[in-house]
């Protein structure tokens, strides 16, 4: 009997169980630009472009595959709008008698599809995404009566599971993490690695009309657009990274450079989430540099740490706490999002440059998305909900299963802690030390207080005083409170009042 097998967005390999399952004579692969997905955040018109075009270019080699493929564009007079009425449509017009589709990477998708059978009248079939290293009751069984959950050990076991990096049952280079060689800060020279960048075909023109027509008023360039949007696209981009960027990986992971967007970054997480990459194959290719000399231990087992680790761990975390985690709010935070996160339009130079690449590229890398944006927005008390919400929009590579942790939990500390030890907050000087921005703001970094200071500083103690009640008996935060308490009453009253000064005029 005939099914329809749904292909999302971001499912777009081969090897996804939903296809592994399905029989190329006789089932319908279903594919959906809709208007609810690209709108249920109004996501950067880059990202947009994108997933559109990439599903497209899938669509074609599923069917040069030998697979017949129902895709509906988004301007197809007949569109529902949602996936739930694309299905609907597409199984009355072909008479199926069966859905199936692999899980989706967002609770929300995930909870409106338990619904799906009933309104169908059909079984709807959810299959595991086997793109993961851990599965869910995977991640469950690990964190199964732990008081915290930390990533370092959670990773040690993704390493012994894959044997990447692995002597035995032993790390190679007898240490686990070399995270401590990996926060040098760079210096732009001529010979910086670019990524990878693809001309538009003629699919991709067509996209970028559609978007620009449908989503102009979303935030974001729409061009230049160079990213990949096919499998042997995003190849070439790893093999790019590798040659180029892959031994500096670990040494500048940390650092950022106003004139310098990528550094030494893979710019490959939106080709592997949205499956044009996989994973663990990415973390193969990188281990066989270390091996053959020609990328040093740090930075491989920095890379692979990233994808098997984190990437893992935010989701294992995402699956076990949906749906209340969205809902967190550790420091109780109500402040609006500033309209300077849209604009760019600010004098500090680290969140201007950091947005302004965002805008542009739908990119910035993670010490960008930590330390600059996310840091200041938990410093000046920013609702952790319009954070994430900002985040999901913004980024080529954002679906909630990755974006949620990271940003309600690693960067704002919503959490409480569940996810980090202690809050990513810090001072100018952490910016100063890392990257060059401050050369050319307007603030002085060193200057602690009054008009000329760098926000950061006043706005660092005062978030640790207002939320002294929950973090003074973090073990992780003594010492910074010990030299708080330190201070005369004046300076401290100094602290407190320009970092309210600012936050009055901040909108
Ligand atoms: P590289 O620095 O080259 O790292 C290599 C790969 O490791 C990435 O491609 C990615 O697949 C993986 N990786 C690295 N760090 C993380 C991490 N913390 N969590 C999960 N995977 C990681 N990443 C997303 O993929 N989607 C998001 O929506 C997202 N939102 C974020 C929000 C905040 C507030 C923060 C602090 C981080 C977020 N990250 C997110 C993690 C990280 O910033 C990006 O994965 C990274 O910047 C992508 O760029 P890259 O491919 O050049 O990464
Ligand atoms: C992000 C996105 C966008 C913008 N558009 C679509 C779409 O039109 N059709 C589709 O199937 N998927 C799209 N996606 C990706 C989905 O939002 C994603 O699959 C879910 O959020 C689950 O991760
Ligand atoms: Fe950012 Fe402060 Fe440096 Fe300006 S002085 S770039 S605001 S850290």
């Amino acid at each position: 009997q005939r099914r329809l097998v749904l292909i999302l967005g971001d499912q777009l390999t081969p090897a996804l169980s939903s296809l592994q399952a399905a029989d190329r004579q006789r089932d319908i692969l279903v594919m959906a630009e809709v208007v609810e997905e690209a709108t249920y955040v109004r996501h950067h018109k880059k990202k947009i472009a994108f997933l559109f075009s990439a599903m497209r270019h899938f669509a074609e080699h599923l069917r040069s595959d030998g697979w017949t493929v129902d895709y509906q564009t988004l301007d197809d007079p007949d569109n529902s709008g949602s996936l739930g009425g694309e299905i609907a449509r597409a199984a009355k017009q072909h008479d199926a008698a069966a859905v199936t589709v692999t899980e989706p990477g967002e609770w929300r998708l995930r909870d409106a599809m338990e619904g799906w059978s009933d309104a169908l009248g059909l079984p709807v079939e959810i299959l595991p995404d086997t793109r993961f290293i851990a599965s869910h009751d995977d991640f469950a069984d690990w964190a199964e009566g732990r008081k915290q959950l930390r990533m370092e050990f959670f990773y040690r076991e993704m390493r012994r599971k894959t044997g990447l990096l692995m002597e035995g049952d032993q790390p190679i280079g007898g240490k686990w993490n070399f995270d401590a060689e990996n926060r040098k800060p760079a210096k732009s020279d001529l010979f910086m690695p670019q990524p990878a960048g693809f001309k538009p075909d003629k699919i991709t023109k067509d996209v970028l009309k559609l978007v620009a027509e449908r989503f102009g008023d979303h935030f974001g360039e729409l061009g230049p657009f160079w990213f990949g949007v096919t499998a042997a696209q995003a190849e070439e981009a790893l093999e790019t990274f590798i040659e180029q960027a892959l031994p500096k990986f670990g040494d500048f992971q940390d650092a950022m450079l106003t004139d310098q967007r990528f550094l030494y970054h893979s710019i490959l997480s939106l080709y592997i989430n949205a499956g044009l990459l996989d994973p663990l194959a990415v973390c193969r290719r990188v281990e066989t540099e270390y091996h053959a000399g020609r990328a040093p231990l740090n930075a491989v087992e920095g890379f692979v740490r990233q994808i098997i680790g984190w990437r893992e761990f935010v989701r294992g975390i995402y699956w076990l706490k949906m749906p209340d985690y969205a809902g967190e709010n550790f420091f109780n935070a109500k402040r609006a999002l500033p309209d300077f996160y849209w604009t760019a339009e600010t004098d500090m130079a680290c969140l201007r440059a950091a947005i302004m690449q965002t805008r542009e590229e739908a990119y910035a890398h993670h010490i960008q998305r930590l330390m600059v944006t996310g840091n200041f927005a938990m410093l000046a008390g920013v609702d952790p909900k319009e954070v994430h919400e900002w985040y999901l929009m913004v980024y080529a590579d954002a679906y909630e299963w990755v974006e949620l942790p990271n940003t309600l939990g690693m960067s704002q500390f919503a959490d409480g802690g569940l996810l980090g030890s202690k809050p990513y907050a810090a001072s100018g000087n952490y910016i100063n030390k890392m990257s060059d921005y401050c050369h050319s703001c307007r603030y002085k970094v060193q200057q602690k207080t009054g008009e000329e200071a760098c926000p950061f500083n006043p706005l660092y103690w005062h978030f640790l005083e207002r939320n002294g009640d929950k973090l003074r008996g973090n073990p992780r935060l003594g010492q910074v409170y010990r030299t708080w308490d330190r201070m005369s009453d004046e300076k401290r009253a100094d602290y407190l009042d320009s970092a309210d000064r600012f936050l009055e005029k901040l909108v």
